[in-house]
């Protein structure tokens, strides 16, 4: 019998501070009210805007998001800094997405049964990294001792499913046994806490997935990789243009334009229609139908787009059971979404089971893994 390309371990790590709708609009409203004070006299003669207030209803309300993680919480909520203040550390030391990225990386190896000799390849994919080389796949490739090669990737939201879809192919084709793939979501330093409309939406995470053979794979809850689907379609809807050319075009590295911005209600309107057609034609091409997965590892990035989307796929919406939730507590952690739903959520599946991982976002890009549970050992 042929190969299987399975996934055998995954690997969740969250932030020790966490920061509620409530403290983020005080934070943001007491900058508000200053800047406003400060600049009455250009808002009274229109040449500035005045600041808008937040509230912590509207946040819940509009996106399901009660709370996020922070990595550093110290300088968020200062209303003369508004962002995190994360020391820099020397070349000599571990850099902090490698950190976080290991974190993760070392639950997912345990839930895998491997250790790092059994890993050939690590893929660092998720929506920014801290420097462009080396790479921080290779800071920990080598911190972990593993022998082979590593590589970051930037798909923004759909990070984590384009990499386990490359994953899926190295595997299947024998450039590499096992691999390690982690994305380390530090979104806070790239959320502006000065803009009312985004600075609810990101929290940081970082999850990570081993992808292997059935022939090698151990592990007491593992998933066959039945299909894997992806898809691009360029659109400024979600945006940032930090990035090294700053410091040649004179543009101020800081202004609102190099942080994430989005136009929330394009994407939602343009998104969910793409993402429950992908996925309904996936499966499709699977010869199965809405009706055969039971669990729905959707992107994170708005409850009500969660609901939307699998109201279109099934009919009717998902139950919390089929469908979880996550951004509660989470927010928007960029790829890492659906990877956090399938940690918290895939152990109860059992033989035999279908489920679905998708991701949609910046790009537009989405990106989709049907799996089968395999036998619980
Ligand atoms: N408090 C109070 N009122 C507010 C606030 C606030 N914080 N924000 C907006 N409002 C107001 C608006 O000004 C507007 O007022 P008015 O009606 O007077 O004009 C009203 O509330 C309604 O505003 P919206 O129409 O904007 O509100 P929505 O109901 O559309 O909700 C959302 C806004 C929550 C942003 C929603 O549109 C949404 O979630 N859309 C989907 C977006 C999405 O999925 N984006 C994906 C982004 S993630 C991604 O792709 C990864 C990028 C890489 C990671 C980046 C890491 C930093």
């Amino acid at each position: 019998m042929a190969a299987k390309i399975i996934i055998s371990g995954s690997g969740l790590w969250k932030p020790a501070h966490i920061i509620t709708n409530e403290e983020l609009v005080e934070a943001y409203n007491g900058y508000a009210a200053k800047f406003n004070q400060l600049h009455a006299g250009d808002i009274e003669a229109g040449k500035v805007s005045a600041k808008p207030f937040s509230s912590a209803e509207f946040i819940e309300k509009a996106s399901g998001i009660k709370a996020r993680y922070a990595y550093i919480k110290d300088g968020i909520l200062d209303i003369d800094r508004m962002r995190p203040r994360i020391p820099e550390r020397t070349e000599g030391e571990l850099s902090h997405q490698a950190e976080i990225a290991l974190n993760a990386a070392k639950v997912a190896l345990t839930e895998a049964n491997k250790s790092p000799s059994d890993i050939d390849a690590v893929i660092v994919s998720c929506a920014y990294t801290e420097r462009y080389y080396p790479a921080i796949a290779i800071e920990v490739q080598n911190a972990l001792g593993i022998t082979g090669f590593g590589f970051d990737m930037l798909v923004a939201c759909s990070a984590a499913t384009f990499a386990l879809q490359r994953a899926y192919e190295m595997v299947a084709s024998g450039t590499a046994k096992s691999v390690l793939v982690i994305n380390p979501e530090l979104t806070s330093p790239q959320v502006n806490y000065q803009d009312r409309d985004s600075h609810f939406i990101f929290g940081d995470v970082s999850t990570a997935t081993i992808v292997e053979s059935s022939e090698t794979c151990n592990s007491k809850h593992s998933y066959e990789i039945l299909g894997t689907k992806a898809i691009t379609l360029y659109s400024n809807n979600i945006r940032s243009n930090f990035g090294y050319i700053t410091n040649s075009t004179d543009a101020d590295p800081y202004a609102a334009d190099k942080f994430f911005h989005q136009e929330g209600r394009s994407v939602f309107k343009e998104v969910c229609p793409m993402a429950a057609k992908h996925i309904v034609d996936q499966l499709q091409a699977l010869q199965m139908t809405p009706s055969d997965p039971t669990r729905w590892w959707l992107h994170q990035a708005n409850l009500n787009m969660n609901l939307l989307i699998s109201k279109r796929i099934l009919g009717r919406q998902a139950t919390a059971e089929e469908a979880p939730i996550v951004l509660d507590e989470f927010a928007n952690t960029a790829s890492a979404g659906s990877l956090i739903a399938f940690n918290l959520h895939h152990k109860d599946l059992q033989e035999g089971d279908i489920g679905v991982i998708c991701s949609f976002g910046a790009g537009y890009s989405i990106g989709s893994l049907v799996l089968r549970k395999c036998a619980v050992l």
